[in-house]
């Protein structure tokens, strides 16, 4: 019988390619999903997947939840996805940001420790939690100091930490992936990605003229949701837990990424981009290139995917 992992996020972007690269290696794969009133929405990601996981209600608010999942399941693995992940948004919405990217980690390591000690817990932290901080090189890596710059990056360091603190207190298998940003055709609409590939093929198309950015001198190091799920199994897999980079080590700025994805849709991004301050946060991490060699060196891991075929999927998905 192969492995069983439970997935926390299942219905997310990450969630959904994490469970068909699980299921395609034999495993057996639980998620829990919060009650949203929109049902036909929330799990078009894994619609074509229902068939071959076990999906229960669930919520990182809920212990209760979490404790009869892991008592009625026992996991080999639990990856831990499910969170607030919008950085804006948690400016908007820190509390609960914080209790279930925080505090929601706690509830799910305490019942760990209670109802199944012996599972690998992969724990989804964030290239966010670097805040303004790099290295001489201009990198940041495991060892960079971490500043979070957001209540999203604050929550997700707390966690990091707690995973930590675990891993070395109670002898939990638990391992952080620092994963930078990672894109792809399944990628929430309000982050900065889809919302310029999906408005400028719109553009093209002449139905809309517009599309309003906040901040486009920011630079993010941009990968592939498919390749960076596979990390985070290869990071479980490990002999020991531990801390990991995951990135490309590319960046690149959104005024960059509105130049590339406008021209290959043979129009000028100054025609049709507005600054809207809306879009502006309170505060901004403005810089971020990964350094991965310690996963390349010791997970064997490297991306499959260039940012030039990511664009592309993702401009070919919404055209
Ligand atoms: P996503 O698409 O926003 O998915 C997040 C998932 O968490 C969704 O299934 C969501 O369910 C669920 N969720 C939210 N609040 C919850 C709660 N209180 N209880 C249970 N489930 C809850 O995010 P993603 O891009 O797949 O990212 C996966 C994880 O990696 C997140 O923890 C994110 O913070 C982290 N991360 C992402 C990136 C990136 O660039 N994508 C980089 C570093 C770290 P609903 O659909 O019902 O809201
Ligand atoms: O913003 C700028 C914005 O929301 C990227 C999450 O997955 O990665 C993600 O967080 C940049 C920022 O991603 C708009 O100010 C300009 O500088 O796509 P984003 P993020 O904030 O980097 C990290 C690693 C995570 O962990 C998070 O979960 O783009 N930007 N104009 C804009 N961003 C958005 N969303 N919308 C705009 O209109």
């Amino acid at each position: 019988m192969g492995k069983k992992a439970f997935i926390t996020g299942i219905t997310g972007q990450d969630g959904s390619y994490l469970t068909e690269h699980l299921l395609d290696l034999g495993y057996e794969v639980y998620g829990f999903a919060r009650r949203n009133s929109v049902t036909e929405h929330q799990q078009t990601r894994i619609e074509n997947l229902m068939n071959n996981v076990d999906l229960t209600y669930g919520d990182m608010l809920d212990q209760s939840s979490i404790d009869k999942l892991l008592k009625r399941v026992n996991p080999d693995e639990i990856y831990n996805l499910a969170a607030q992940s919008h950085v804006r948004i948690s400016f908007d919405v820190p509390q609960f940001t914080v209790q279930t990217n925080a505090l929601g980690v706690l509830n799910l390591l305490e019942s760990v420790k209670i109802n199944a000690p012996n599972a690998k817990i992969y724990q989804a932290s964030s290239s966010e939690m670097f805040g303004n901080s790099r290295d001489a090189d201009n990198m940041q890596r495991e060892t960079t100091p971490m500043h979070p710059v957001s209540p999203y990056g604050c929550a997700k360091l707390f966690s990091y930490s707690l995973i930590r603190n675990y891993r070395k207190a109670f002898k939990l298998f638990a391992s952080n992936g620092i994963l930078f940003n990672h894109e792809s055709p399944r990628r929430g609409a309000n982050f900065v990605t889809t919302k310029i590939i999906k408005n400028a093929v719109l553009i093209s198309k002449g139905k809309i003229n517009t599309l309003e950015l906040g901040n486009l001198d920011s630079k993010r190091d941009w990968g592939h949701s498919k390749d960076y799920v596979r990390a985070m199994r290869l990071i479980l897999n490990h002999t020991e837990p531990d801390d990991f980079v995951i990135s490309t080590g590319e960046t690149k700025s959104i005024r960059d990424l509105c130049k590339i994805v406008f021209s290959k849709l043979n129009l000028n991004y100054e025609d049709h981009v507005k600054i809207n301050p809306k879009y502006v946060r309170p505060d901004e991490l403005s810089y971020l290139c990964g350094d991965c060699s310690k996963s390349k060196k010791i997970l064997g891991w490297k991306p499959k995917y260039s940012f030039e075929e990511l664009v592309d999927e993702m401009l070919e998905y919404f055209l």
